[in-house]
């Protein structure tokens, strides 16, 4: 307590010199001069501020740009790529197991009623893809009748080998009447293949073990399919055959090796024209009963399944081992000779490698080893400070007309950041 009066002198005593109320009258305040310089450096402190804080947002933004470019484009590759490396599964081939329209006309062509980018390439890949393959029952029989051409076979909930086999798709698809089609893969040599339509079945309870009861679980799947060329959807299917007809190794009576139902995917990059924003272009993925134009179940929605924005190109081109050495040559001084077809514009002898069932040229007998899949993603905005680099091509479609900008539409498409991301799948499935 004795501190407290010395507390009390000391904060009511003399003032000190640092005092405001003993400075000179003169420097209480700014002078006009001050103020306005004051003023200035304050206005001038704002604005570097603001370009500071405005240089910081569009940074933040052109990252947050190239992010998501370079997201959609792992997304979209890794799409691609995944369903490339499972073509052919099932027993498909060749053309059957992966195919590429090249470089189409925006103007006409469509899928599944979507529009399609000009110039960019439509993969089709097929195989048993996401369903299960099934092994038939072999003691239960297998019959093929040559008048009708018709025949039936069975798969069973646990196969010859003890293995559960889910039949859950089969009885969906029968149950819907969707006309899809099986593939049948021969026993004695399984490169030879058939695809038919599935015309029916039922399923449902059966003694499949032969131990004298039905226990839960055990059931039988009994499958029609029909061969008739006349049939739904066979003038798509059984073309798509080994042989491009129903072979005679299955027709002859012995039990396929295995069975499935064949799946069709096409890749397209999608104009989106719908949108508000002006449409920002789309890699998009649509369902198909193969080889046919009719959606999946008939339905829209299978027709554009978007996988990822702002994807301007896609480009596919397919290894194709000319003089069977087992490589794939590349020369990048002469894509028009080496053994990569759609990396050139003289890549143009095409109809032999597509000629389903006549395929008689040079590339329609190689050996497809790989597939190169290609795509150009853009950043969702333009950059006005900008401007890409110069992109002559991808594989066999112009991109950039010129080095430089030649008008305000070309310069347009500049003022987005660009990638490229190019994948070259090995096939596992596919002969
Ligand atoms: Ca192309
Ligand atoms: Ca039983
Ligand atoms: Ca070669
Ligand atoms: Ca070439």
């Amino acid at each position: 307590m004795s501190q407290h009066p010395e507390n009390t002198a000391t904060a009511t005593g003399p003032a000190s010199p640092e005092n405001p109320g003993d400075a000179p009258h003169g420097e209480a305040g700014f002078t006009l001069i001050e103020l306005i310089i004051g003023t200035f450096i304050l206005v001038e402190m704002m604005v570097v501020g603001y370009l500071l804080f405005d240089v910081s947002t569009k940074t933040a933004r052109v990252q947050s740009d190239l992010a998501d470019l370079q997201q959609s484009q792992r997304v979209a590759n890794y799409d691609l790529v995944r369903n490339v490396r499972m073509a052919g599964r099932g027993g498909v081939t060749g053309p059957v197991a992966i195919n590429v329209t090249d470089n189409v006309d925006g103007d006409t062509f469509t899928v599944g009623g979507n529009e399609v980018v000009d110039g960019t390439d439509v993969l089709t890949v097929r195989g048993v893809l996401s369903n299960p393959i099934w092994l038939p029952n072999t003691g239960a029989g297998y019959t093929y009748d040559q008048g009708s051409s018709t025949g039936t076979l069975f798969v069973d909930s646990l196969n010859n080998q003890g293995i559960a086999q889910d039949l859950s798709l089969l009885q969906s698809v029968i149950d819907d009447g969707l006309p899809v089609p099986l593939v049948l893969v021969s026993l004695e040599d399984p490169s030879i293949y058939a695809v038919v339509l599935l015309s029916g079945g039922a399923i449902g309870p059966a003694d499949i073990d032969n131990d004298g009861s039905v226990e839960p679980g055990e059931e039988r799947a009994t499958i029609n399919f029909d061969a008739a060329a006349a049939s739904t959807n066979n003038d798509a299917y059984l073309p798509l055959s080994w042989g491009g007809a129903f072979p005679q190794a299955l027709a002859q009576g012995a039990v396929p090796a295995w069975v499935g139902i064949l799946e069709e995917y096409r890749y397209y990059v999608r104009n989106d024209t719908e949108s508000v924003t002006g449409g920002s272009p789309k890699l998009s993925r649509a369902q198909f009963y193969p080889n046919t134009n009719t959606l999946y179940r008939g339905d829209a929605a299978n027709g554009r399944v978007d996988i990822a924005d702002n994807v301007v190109d896609l480009q596919i081109a397919l290894g194709l081992d000319l003089n069977d050495d087992g490589t794939i040559a590349e020369d990048d001084s002469a894509p028009d000779t080496d053994e990569w077809l759609f990396n050139h514009e003289d890549d143009t002898d095409t109809d032999q490698y597509w000629g389903l069932g006549d395929a008689d040229g040079a590339w329609g007998n190689a050996t497809l080893f790989q597939v190169r899949v290609s795509t150009l993603v853009r950043s969702e905005r333009r950059d006005n400070t900008f401007i890409s680099d110069y992109l002559p091509t991808l594989e066999n479609h112009e991109v950039d007309p010129s080095p430089q900008p030649a008008d305000n539409d070309q310069l347009a498409d500049r003022r987005f950041r660009r990638r490229v991301m190019r994948s070259v799948v090995d096939l596992r499935n596919v002969s």
